[in-house]
C-alpha cells in the first residue's frame, strides 16, 4: 500500500474546486490505488463553504482519503506539499481591464509561490488553473527559485478535450478514435487548437483529421474560434462558467503526468519553453504537445508548423510575452 501523498487545492470552495475535491477524492487523479491528504485552501470569507465541503467529503468515506486539512493560512495549506492544484485566482470584476486582472492575480500567485519555495516538497509538481492560467504559473515559478521550473504547468487540457468533442460530433466518430489534437500557447481567446497532427481510427486504419473532415473551411475558420469561444459559449448558456468539465481536464493532465501518457498519444500542456522548440521564448509558460513517462513531460519535437499555424504560434506568443511584461516586467 502507498503512502498518501500530500494535495493541496486552493479555491477549494469554488465551483471548480468543489467538484475537483471530489474526483481526486474518488482516484480520477493519481489512480485507484493513491492515497491523498487533502489540503484545501480558501479566502476567509469561504470558511463556511470549506468546512460543508470537507463534511460532505467525510461523509462519502473515500478509501483513498487519509485526512483532509482545510485551512485559510497559506502556510499550512503548502505544508510538504507533493502537488498544488491552484484554481482560487481574482475572478475579472466589472470594467476591469486585462492589466488589472493580471496585477490582482500577480499578488495571488507570489504569495502561493514563496509559500511552495518555503513549505512544500523541492519535487511538487503544480498545476494552475486560475486565470490567467499561464502567467499565474509562470509568476509562481518566478517566486519559487528553490524548485525546477520544469515543476509548473498550466492547464490547456480543457481546450484540447474540447476541441475532441467538436471533431467527435463533426466526423460522428467516439472521442476515443481521436488523437493528438495540439493547443498551442496561451488558454485564452489567441490559443491555436491544431488538428494537422491529429488523426482518427476508422475501422482500425488511421486517417489524418484534414481527410476525414474534408472540409479545410470549416477546420480554419470555424472550428479554431469554436474552441477558443467555448467558454464564452457556456456561460452565455448557463449563465456560469464550466466547473465539472475544468475540474476534470485538470485530472486528465495531473494524471497523464503522474502515471504517463498511452503511447504515441500527446496531452497539451502549459509548461516552461526553453527556447529551442517551435521558435517559442524561452522562459514562457506556453502549451506545447507533451508525452510523459516516469513523472516527466516531455515536448513532443520534430512536427512539422506550416505558415498559417507558425502565424498562429506566434500571436500566442506574443500575448504571453505581454502578460509577462505586465506582471513580472521582464
Ligand atoms: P469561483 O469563483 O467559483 O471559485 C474560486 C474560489 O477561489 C473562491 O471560492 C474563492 O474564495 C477562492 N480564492 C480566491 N482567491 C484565493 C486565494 N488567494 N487563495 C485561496 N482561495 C482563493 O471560480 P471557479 O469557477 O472555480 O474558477 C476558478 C478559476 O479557474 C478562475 O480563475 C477561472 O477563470 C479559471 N478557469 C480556468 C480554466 C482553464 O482551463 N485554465 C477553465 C475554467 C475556469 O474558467
Amino acid at each position: 500500500e502507498s503512502k498518501p501523498i500530500r494535495v493541496t487545492v486552493t479555491g477549494a470552495a469554488g465551483q471548480i474546486g468543489w467538484v475537483l475535491c471530489f474526483m481526486i477524492a474518488q482516484g480520477r487523479m493519481f489512480g485507484p490505488y493513491q492515497k491523498v491528504i487533502l489540503q484545501l485552501m480558501e479566502l476567509p470569507a469561504a470558511e463556511q463553504v470549506l468546512q460543508g465541503l470537507v463534511m460532505e467529503l467525510k461523509d462519502c468515506a473515500f478509501p483513498l482519503v487519509a485526512d483532509i486539512k482545510p485551512t485559510t493560512k497559506i502556510e499550512e495549506a503548502f505544508d510538504q506539499s507533493d502537488v498544488a492544484i491552484l484554481v482560487g485566482a481574482k475572478p475579472r470584476g466589472p470594467g476591469m481591464e486585462r492589466k488589472d486582472l493580471l496585477n490582482e492575480n500577480a499578488k495571488i500567485f507570489k504569495a502561493q509561490g514563496e509559500a511552495i519555495d518555503k513549505y512544500s516538497k523541492k519535487t511538487i509538481k503544480v498545476l494552475v488553473v486560475g486565470n490567467p492560467a499561464n502567467t499565474n504559473a509562470l509568476i509562481a515559478s518566478h517566486y519559487a527559485p528553490s524548485v525546477p521550473k520544469k515543476n509548473f504547468t498550466a492547464l490547456t487540457r480543457l481546450d484540447q478535450n474540447r476541441a475532441i468533442s467538436q471533431l467527435s460530433d463533426k466526423l460522428k466518430t467516439p472521442v476515443d478514435d481521436i488523437h493528438n489534437i495540439i493547443i498551442w500557447g496561451n488558454h485564452s481567446l489567441t490559443q491555436y487548437p491544431d488538428v494537422n497532427h491529429g488523426q482518427v481510427s476508422v475501422g482500425g486504419k488511421k486517417t489524418s483529421i484534414r481527410e476525414a473532415v474534408k472540409d479545410d473551411k470549416y477546420l480554419n475558420e470555424t472550428f479554431i474560434p469554436k474552441v477558443a469561444k467555448r467558454g464564452a459559449e457556456i456561460i452565455s448558456v448557463m449563465k456560469k462558467s464550466s466547473a465539472a468539465s475544468a475540474a476534470n481536464a485538470a485530472c486528465d493532465h495531473m494524471h497523464d503526468w503522474w502515471v504517463g501518457t498511452k503511447q504515441g498519444e500527446y496531452a497539451s500542456m502549459g509548461i516552461i519553453s526553453d527556447g529551442n522548440k517551435y521558435g517559442v521564448a524561452a522562459g514562457l509558460i506556453y502549451s506545447f504537445p507533451c508525452e510523459c513517462k516516469n513523472g516527466e513531460w516531455k515536448v513532443v519535437e520534430g512536427l512539422a508548423v506550416d505558415e498559417f499555424s507558425k502565424k498562429k504560434l506566434q500571436e500566442t506568443e506574443k500575448e504571453l510575452l505581454e502578460e509577462r511584461k505586465m506582471a513580472l516586467d521582464i
